[in-house]
């Protein structure tokens, strides 16, 4: 007999900030236990899926999540008891009805997201057989099962450092190697290199930014091109052939009044300077992806970004999709982006994050799985980016054991050999 949903638990934990997050813990009728842990995000977008915090200023300062556990364990466990677990749809579409509202604020994305993940992870125990396999039965023809080409953070700026630079991620997307391993290994030895060339250069690093990579207050937010191409130089690897550069400008987090505010080089842009400004850098350094490059809600800008530049450069759309269906179906009909950042917790369920999936591959758009720079030590997100068939995973650095956890679940996958790796000279693909 196909196992049930028997037990939920919920408990308040702590992310990668020290800010708390949620665990739940599904038990089904035969005995199959898993837990998953939801993320949170510092720069998000203002589509997404809502968190339910407590509000009570005293404790975490409003941040604590007990009302999301106990509506875990209250609500929905009623809602969920003796569901088959293997009908994900009928689990996560229990979840939404109950919930009642179009941004999951009643019952919290967060308790809503553990749930989901929890219960497919309770599957793939029972089932004896890894999460990604159990994932990919899920996603349905959403894709081939592959293992991702990571797109690793080197430098940080905007809300995951300080803002000493606007523009948030400048990552290493190691592409053009014979394995995963291979690959990985080239991202720390750039991350390592990137140290020296700041050491040399005379910035102090007090410390790493939020999701692992270094946060140097830079003279311009160029400089960071210009830091992490030498480093890839100087660490032995040919750029285009075998890293790439890809950027996460986060546009939204200093867009203000119609302007880009460029405050740390003293300068404000339009958005048609912004373009302006990426074709420049397109010109002169490995680029081949950008994410969130301009606000999340200038449609038109994004459409004549997408023109311009769409032919070569992946053009990622973060904050403008937030993972939500009816915001990717707006971009595809206009032409915005032509790529989707995959973030669970922006819209809540596994079944509705496969539709996006879905939906992004249909239309010929690509998709990356991505983290959140609040994360936990769940390495959830290594299987879904398998499962997926999406190719890329952005998980942050190669430092802090949140990020490691993602980075070290996929070299066990490539050792267990069941997933292909396809190394791939042009990126992207
Ligand atoms: C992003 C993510 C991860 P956050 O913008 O892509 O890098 O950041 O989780 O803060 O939204
Ligand atoms: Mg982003």
């Amino acid at each position: 007999m196909s196992p049930r949903i028997a037990r939920l638990r919920a408990l308040e934990i702590l992310d990668s900030r020290g800010v708390p997050a949620i665990e739940v813990e599904v038990t089904l009728s035969d005995g199959a236990t898993a837990t998953a842990q939801a993320p949170s995000g510092a720069s998000t977008g203002r589509h997404e899926a809502v968190e339910l915090r407590d509000g009570e200023a005293e404790r975490y300062g409003g941040k604590g999540t007990r009302r999301a556990c106990g509506h875990v364990e209250g609500e929905i466990a009623r809602a969920l008891a003796g569901m088959e677990a293997r009908d994900q749809a009928a689990v996560d579409g229990r979840m939404v009805e109950l919930d009642g509202t179009a941004d999951k604020s009643r019952l919290g994305a967060n308790a809503i997201l553990g749930v989901s993940c929890a219960v497919a992870r309770a599957v793939s125990v029972s089932r004896r057989e890894p999460l990604w396999r159990t994932l990919s039965e899920l996603g349905g023809d959403a894709g081939e099962a592959k293992l991702p080409v990571p797109m690793v953070n080197i430098l940080s700026g905007g809300l995951h450092a300080g803002r000493r630079m606007e523009f948030q991620d400048f990552l290493a997307v190691v592409h053009g190697f014979g394995s995963f391993s291979e690959a990985l290994r080239a991202a720390t030895d750039i991350h390592g290199e990137t140290k020296r060339i700041l050491d040399e250069a005379g910035y102090t690093l007090t410390g790493v930014a939020d999701e692992g990579g270094w946060g140097p207050a830079l003279r311009t937010n160029e400089e960071a091109l210009q830091v992490l191409t030498e480093a890839i130089e100087r660490a032995g690897y040919r750029p285009l052939e075998q890293v790439s550069i890809a950027i996460d400008a986060a546009a939204s987090h200093f867009y203000e009044d119609g302007r880009y505010e460029l405050q740390s080089e003293g300068r404000w842009l339009t958005a048609e300077e912004m373009v302006e400004l990426y074709a420049r850098w397109a010109g002169r350094y490995p680029i081949r992806s950008l994410e969130d490059g301009l606000e999340e809600d200038d449609w038109a800008g994004w459409e004549a970004l997408t023109q311009r530049m769409g032919g070569a450069m992946q053009l990622v759309g973060d904050d403008l999709f937030t993972t939500n269906p009816a915001r990717l179906r707006r971009g595809i009909d206009t032409g915005a982006a032509n790529a989707v950042l995959v973030k669970m917790n922006q819209i809540g369920t596994l079944t509705e994050t496969f539709a996006v999936l879905r939906m992004a591959r249909e239309a010929g758009y690509r998709a990356v799985v991505s983290a959140r720079s609040g994360e936990t030590e769940d390495s959830f997100l290594a299987d879904l980016a398998c499962a997926s068939g999406a190719g890329q995973i952005k998980v942050g650095s190669v430092t802090r054991s949140s990020r490691l956890a993602k980075y070290n679940r996929l070299l066990g996958l490539e050792r267990d050999g069941e997933l292909s790796w396809r190394a791939s000279t042009s990126y992207p693909e």
